[in-house]
Formats: C-alpha cells, sequence, structure tokens
C-alpha cells in the first residue's frame, strides 16, 4: 500500500479535505479506514489444526498505534502527521478504550492474541461483546463511584458478520450475532477476534451508574462485563454470559470443523481449546451434549473426543475465586447440561472415592475447575512458583491423579504494545543501540548488558526516564488536576484493588513517611507515590481502602510541611491506556502482594522492560525476575510462600499481636482512624478498615509492614547511588525478554496446541 496517497484520498473522500485541514476526530477515522484496509491486505492464517482461546475478557486497549506498528506503517504515518502539524498522540486520545476484562486476566489474552498472529499460528478468540465493559471510575468524597463506559460506536474496529445463531436457554431464547476484531500480528499474520453479541440488547436498560433490571435477560445479557454478582440475580446472570459464550463458540468451532470436511470425530486432531479460567469451563458439556444429541456421537465417543481437545489455565489459588455454581441455578438457566454434567460428575465418583475431587459437592454444588481438570487433557499455571504451589498444596489430589497433564506456562507480554508502542523513547535507543533484532526475537535485549559500564548509554537511560516522567507530570496534570514533581523518585502501584496485593501496606507505609516527616526526618529527595486500581462495586474493605488513599492524598498533598517531600496520587479510571503512560515513568514497581497469592502478575514484568526496579515479595513472577536480575538488582522483602502457606495452615497468625508489639505498625495504623483522617474521610469506612486490619487481617499486611519499611528506606537510599541505579535499569531492560508473550506462546504451542 501507498501509505502517503491512500491516507490523502481517504482524508478527501470521509471529509473532504487534505489531511492537514481535518480536525483530530476525523484523522483518527481516517486512521482507523487506512489500517482496516492495511490489514484486509493480508489473508486470516489458516491451517489443518487451529487453537480457539476461550475468555470472558480480552483487555484489548485501544488499537490504532497499535495496529500501525503491527502493521508496519507507524513511522511513516507519524511522518506525514508531522509534517501537517498533527501528532498521533492527540489522535490516539480520539479513540475509545473498550474496557473488556477485569485486570490481568483480560490483558493477558489480549497479548496472547497478538503473539498468536505474529507467530503465524492459526487461532482465534472467542469472548463476548460486551456493550459497557467494565465500569468506568469517578471519584466522588473520596469515594469510588462506577459509571457505564460505552465504547462502541457506528464506526470502529467492531466488523459485523452474517453469524448468528439461537441459544437455547432454560426459559428463553437468545438470537445471537458475531461481531469480529481483525488481530495483525507484528510484519506478518492475521486473525481474528470473534466476540458474541444478543440481537436484542437494549442499552436504556442502564439508567444511572450501572445499575439495570438484572432478570431481563435478552435486553441485558452482553451490557456489561461480570455484572456485580453479590445477589442471586447477578450470578444467574452470569451463569447466562457464560453459557451464551460457550455455546456460540461450541457452534462455531464445529460449523468450521464441518467447513472444511472435517470429520468430527477428529476434533482434537483439528481444534485445541484452550479454556482461559473457568469462566468457559460449560464448552465441555456443550460440546458433548452437541455431538451426542446432534451428532450421533456415543456419549463415550464425545467425552473422549472432548476431553483430548480442551486444556485449562488456572488464574488464581485464591479459593473464592474458583467458581462453583449452585445445580440448581444451572438448572435454570441450562437445564440441557446438567444431565451432562452429572453424567461427567457420575463417572468421577463411581472412578474416584476422594470427595475432594468430585464434580458436585455435598451442598449440590459444581466445581467448575474439577470438569476441567477431569474433563481436558492440560492443566497449566501461569508462573513457577504458582504451578508448584498448585502442584503441592491446591490441586495435589488432582496432581497426584494426574501428573502428567500439570505443566507451567510462565506469563508473557507483548513488547509490541509494551515497549514499542508505550516508550518510543526507548524503542529508539534500543534500536540505535543494539539493533532492531529485539523487535522479533526478545532475548536479543541481553545485547544491551555489553554496556553496563558505558556512561554514554547509562545517561540515554536516565534522560529517558526523565523524558517520560516530564510526559507523565503533563498528563496528571491534565486528568487529575495534581502537580508533581518530575525530579521525584516514581514509586508506582497499579493493579486491581484486592486485599492479597495489599495497596493497605502500601498506603501504611505512606502514613509512617508522613509521620516521619511531621517529626523532622525528611527524605533525601522527594517522593511520588502512584495509585491506580479499580475495586469490584460490591468489595467492601476493598472500596475502604481506596478511600483511605484518596483522603491521605487529601491530607499529604494539602500540607505544605510534607508535600514537598511527599505527594499522593490515586488516579482516575485506571486502565490500559493509563498504563501505558505509567509504566515508561516508574522508578520503583510495587509487587507487594502476600506471597503465595499472586499467580504470576504481568505489570511486574512491563515495569522491568521499562527499566523500573522491582520491590516486592517472593511471589508470582516476581520469583522468576528475582532469578534473572540476580540479588543485586530487585529489592526482595517479607514472608515467603512456604511460611505464609504455614500460617494458613496452622491457623496461627493474630493481626492483633504485631500490633501491639510494634510501636511502627501501631502509629500507622492507628493514623487511619485519628482525627486528621476522620476529620477529611468518612467515620464508616476508616473505622471498618481500621477493625479488619487488626482484628481479621487475612492477608497478613502487618506480618510485613516492618520488613517493608526496611526494604523501601534501602531502595530510596540506593535511588541516590544513581551509578548503581542506572545499571540496575539496564540490567532489568537486558532481561526482560524471556517475559515475552512471544515466549509463553511459543511454549503453549510446543507443549499443548502442537499447531
Ligand atoms: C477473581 C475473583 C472473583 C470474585 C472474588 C474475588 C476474586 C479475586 C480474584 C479473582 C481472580 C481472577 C483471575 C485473575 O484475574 N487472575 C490473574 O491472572 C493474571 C494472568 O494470569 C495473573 O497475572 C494474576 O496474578 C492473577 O491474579
Amino acid at each position: 500500500m501507498d501509505v502517503r496517497k491512500e491516507f490523502d484520498t481517504l482524508a478527501r473522500k470521509l471529509y473532504g479535505r487534505p489531511v492537514k485541514q481535518c480536525t483530530s476526530h476525523e484523522l483518527f477515522h481516517v486512521l482507523l479506514q487506512l489500517a482496516k484496509e492495511a490489514a484486509g491486505e493480508r489473508k486470516v492464517t489458516d491451517g489443518d489444526r487451529k487453537i480457539y482461546y476461550i475468555s470472558a475478557e480480552f483487555l484489548i486497549g485501544k488499537l490504532l498505534s497499535n495496529n500501525l506498528i503491527n502493521l508496519g506503517i507507524y513511522e511513516e504515518v507519524e511522518e506525514i502527521l508531522k509534517e501537517s502539524g498533527k501528532s498521533l498522540t492527540e489522535i490516539e486520545e480520539e479513540e475509545p478504550e473498550p474496557s473488556l476484562g477485569n485486570g490481568g486476566l483480560g490483558r493477558l489474552a489480549a497479548c496472547f492474541m497478538d503473539s498468536i498472529a505474529t507467530l503465524g499460528l492459526a487461532g482465534a478468540g472467542i469472548g463476548l461483546n460486551y456493550h459497557f465493559g467494565l465500569f468506568k471510575q469517578v471519584f466522588k468524597d473520596y469515594l469510588q463511584n462506577a459509571e457505564k463506559d460505552k465504547w462502541i460506536s457506528e464506526k470502529g474496529w467492531l466488523k459485523k458478520t452474517d453469524v448468528t445463531y439461537d441459544i437455547h436457554f432454560g426459559d428463553r431464547v437468545v438470537k445471537s450475532r458475531m461481531y469480529d476484531i481483525d488481530v495483525v500480528g507484528y510484519e506478518k499474520g492475521l486473525n481474528k477476534l470473534h466476540l458474541f453479541d444478543g440481537e436484542s440488547l437494549d442499552e436504556s436498560l442502564v439508567k444511572s451508574g450501572i445499575d439495570f433490571d438484572k432478570t431481563d435477560i435478552e435486553k441485558n445479557l452482553t451490557l456489561f462485563l461480570y455484572p456485580d454478582d453479590s445477589d442471586e440475580a447477578g450470578n444467574l446472570l452470569r451463569i447466562y454470559q457464560q453459557y451464551f459464550m460457550v455455546s456460540n463458540g461450541a457452534r462455531l468451532i464445529i460449523d468450521e470443523m464441518k467447513e472444511k470436511g472435517y470429520d468430527l470425530h477428529t476434533l482434537d486432531k483439528h481444534v485445541a481449546i484452550q479454556i482461559n479460567d473457568t469462566h468457559p469451563t460449560m464448552v465441555i458439556p456443550e460440546l458433548i451434549r452437541i455431538l451426542t444429541q446432534e451428532e450421533e456421537f456415543t456419549m463415550d465417543d464425545a467425552i473422549k473426543v472432548v476431553s483430548k481437545t480442551c486444556a485449562y489455565t488456572n488464574h488464581t489459588i485464591l479459593a473464592e475465586a474458583l467458581e462453583k455454581w449452585p445445580l440448581d441455578f444451572l438448572e435454570k438457566v441450562v437445564p440441557v447440561l446438567v444431565p451432562i454434567i452429572k453424567e461427567l460428575a457420575n463417572r468421577v465418583k463411581k472412578e474416584h472415592k476422594d470427595p475432594k475431587v468430585w464434580i458436585i459437592d455435598d451442598e449440590k454444588r459444581v466445581h467448575m475447575a474439577h470438569i476441567d481438570i477431569h474433563y481436558g487433557f492440560s492443566v497449566n499455571g501461569v508462573a513457577a512458583i504458582h504451578t508448584d504451589i498448585l502442584k503441592n498444596t491446591e490441586l495435589n489430589c488432582f496432581y497426584k491423579l494426574y501428573p502428567d497433564k500439570f505443566n507451567n506456562k510462565t506469563n508473557g507480554v507483548t513488547f509490541r504494545r509494551w515497549l514499542l508502542q508505550c516508550n518510543r523513547p526507548l524503542t529508539a535507543f534500543l534500536d540505535k543501540t543494539i539493533g532492531r533484532e529485539y523487535r522479533r526475537n526478545a532475548d536479543d535485549l541481553t545485547r544491551l548488558l555489553a554496556f553496563k559500564e558505558d556512561e554514554g548509554v547509562l545517561n540515554e537511560l536516565e534522560k529517558i526516564k526523565k523524558e517520560n516522567k516530564e510526559e507523565l507530570v503533563k498528563y496528571i496534570k491534565k486528568h487529575e488536576g495534581v502537580d508533581l514533581d518530575p525530579g521525584s523518585i516514581f514509586d508506582i502501584q497499579v493493579k486491581r484493588l484486592h486485599e492479597y496485593k495489599r495497596q493497605q501496606m502500601n498506603a501504611l507505609y505512606i502514613i509512617h513517611k508522613y509521620l516521619e516527616i511531621k517529626g523532622g526526618k525528611k527524605p533525601e529527595r522527594p517522593i511520588t507515590c502512584i495509585f491506580g486500581a479499580k475495586a469490584a462495586p460490591a468489595y467492601v474493605i476493598a472500596r475502604d481502602i481506596i478511600h483511605l488513599i484518596l483522603v491521605l492524598q487529601e491530607i499529604i498533598n494539602k500540607d505544605p510541611d510534607v508535600s514537598p517531600y511527599l505527594k499522593v496520587v490515586m488516579v482516575t479510571n485506571y486502565n490500559v491506556t493509563y498504563a501505558e503512560k505509567l509504566i515508561p515513568a516508574c522508578d520503583i514497581s510495587e509487587q507487594i502482594s502476600l506471597a503465595s497469592k499472586e499467580a504470576s502478575g504481568t505489570s511486574n514484568m512491563k515495569f522491568m522492560l521499562n527499566g523500573a526496579v522491582t520491590l516486592g515479595t517472593d511471589d508470582g513472577a516476581n520469583v522468576e525476575i528475582h532469578d534473572l536480575v540476580g540479588d543485586d538488582n530487585i529489592y526482595i522483602f517479607g514472608a515467603d510462600s512456604d511460611t505464609v502457606i504455614n500460617h494458613y495452615a496452622k491457623a496461627d497468625y493474630v493481626s492483633k499481636d504485631i500490633y501491639a508489639k510494634s510501636k511502627v505498625v501501631k502509629e500507622a495504623v492507628d493514623f487511619i482512624t485519628g482525627p486528621l483522617c476522620m476529620k477529611t474521610g468518612h467515620k464508616e469506612n476508616l473505622e471498618r478498615l481500621y477493625k479488619e486490619l487488626i482484628n481479621k487481617d487475612w492477608f497478613m499486611t502487618l506480618l510485613d509492614l516492618e520488613d517493608y519499611i526496611k526494604a523501601k528506606d534501602r531502595i530510596f537510599a540506593d535511588y541516590e547511588n544513581r551509578d548503581k541505579w542506572r545499571r540496575m535499569m539496564l540490567v532489568n531492560i537486558s532481561k526482560a525478554g524471556f517475559f515475552s508473550s512471544d515466549r509463553t506462546i511459543a511454549e503453549y504451542n510446543r507443549d499443548i496446541w502442537k499447531l
């Protein structure tokens, strides 16, 4: 494609003007069209074996820059825009971000789509086309409120297809339609992300906030991602969504098999289905149902072929996050699956005496993960330590039954978005210093190690970080109205709000620092603590933690004694777009989950790749980062996973004992309900959080607090040793290649999919 010519032609065709005279909004639509045309010149990757990645979430983020990069036309477009006095950054602002995911799990699915396409594998994503996605977060009166976030517009990346199905629920039939988004590989490859939607949706059901009639399934089915599941109607809706997703997916897969003329008895030869967490588990009984009821398979044959086709990825060890659906809910929503699920359950019961591995428990709840493990051919965790914990503890009884099914696939992230797109200065510098091969082969980043003592290279890295911090300061000023100092240390924790991720521990550190500064002990260099996090609307304590951080932001930033040395900001509506601004500007990457609880984490990888140094526990992929960079280039603190697992086993952790014994801990915790916080914030939220920490503290915040304070003081002191710090930056970037999702996908393909 002649990009320059086509760009101009499209601008004139769509808006009757040359590029120079178009607005940013118009140029977004011109470039959208241009990218679609360029993608259209590629052929969809085909093969006689295909991977279907089924996931309730695909947190794809904005697509314009990503697609321009992968199509190899980013630089040319940037040049043309520059000549016309326009900037791609401004144009990007015109693109709505689809928030089709909660966090790590959904973003991982998006990175995987990018890598599957890039590696030239025949594959497709199957998911749902949520109209409002996850809620949009706003803060009012130091509290999180949720609003709907409409991202679909007349003209966008979604392509309406002719594929429609009738999906039969117990009490109704809903007509579906498939919408496609092109997934463009880097330099080559094109796949499809199929998002299914209901044909009878009614967006006007949502009046204020994110409330709507949860029983009106025909109208609400795909309005929101994971609507509030704190009540029965919310849970039922989730089951409706899950069945809608997998039934559409199963029909599509079977139609594609038939179109290619394959015998369905050879399903496992032509198809691999990756089940992303338990949300798509019903694809197993649904395929068995279709094969036995519509395709004349015997039950034995259907079970056999489906079990050889489906593979399961586990993304959490939190017991409360493992789905267990009451049988009577399934009875109501998908009665056709219940006899199949019972048949699967009976076979397990007959074979295995231990009720721990049964599918239906004595409370008549269906353990979705158990279906996956018995009737799938692969079970994988997402980081080495996570897979070990699954094997040795959480899923040990299954591991003993099926040792060969268990395998580890350490997560990865796509460097196209998390380096090439979000950090142009670093990308340009790497191109110049080590050549461009690392763009295809991420391990090539290790070539940077040769420059560990090179003053010029180290200076340049420092300069780039400074520039990125300046950009972020402008962005935060514009979006939050908060002034920050780019000369300060940027200490960042961005991720979903959950007690196990321990944002509350970071907040307690901030209180500790505030008290120190008030007492006259000033830090050598100002510190900026940045948070970004959404809390599930029904998760009370998570919302209380956000409240505390917002109250601290108010108290600290307005205190003239303290704010020159310490600032706090919680950015609003943290999402992929915000992550792309925050990550390149980070000095200290906070990865402080309670050891054993964070399956992997993926922001830890993105931060490292962009030259931040990790401050973390030995948890999730931090363990592998630690192994790669060595003790000298990471700050690890806190109880290790064995200690934590032991505390749980013995039930001997008592947070009140620590509170009573440690002056530092007591001072910080007491501050939450002290006069300053109580004057600024809400008594109810502050007292609830205070009591939670002292009486329960299920995720052992107080256990690690003192060690955390020590580690932070160490890392801040080391920041002043600029030579040491710059070398740590360089080592972290150099060793990040392992965390490319291209490596992860190559492993999935080698060990599981075998395309
Ligand atoms: C789900 C739920 C559902 C309701 C109650 C609270 C709760 C808490 C956690 C979850 C986790 C869902 C699964 C998930 O998002 N896992 C994340 O997957 C990432 C990609 O593998 C991984 O990096 C993160 O460590 C892991 O938390």
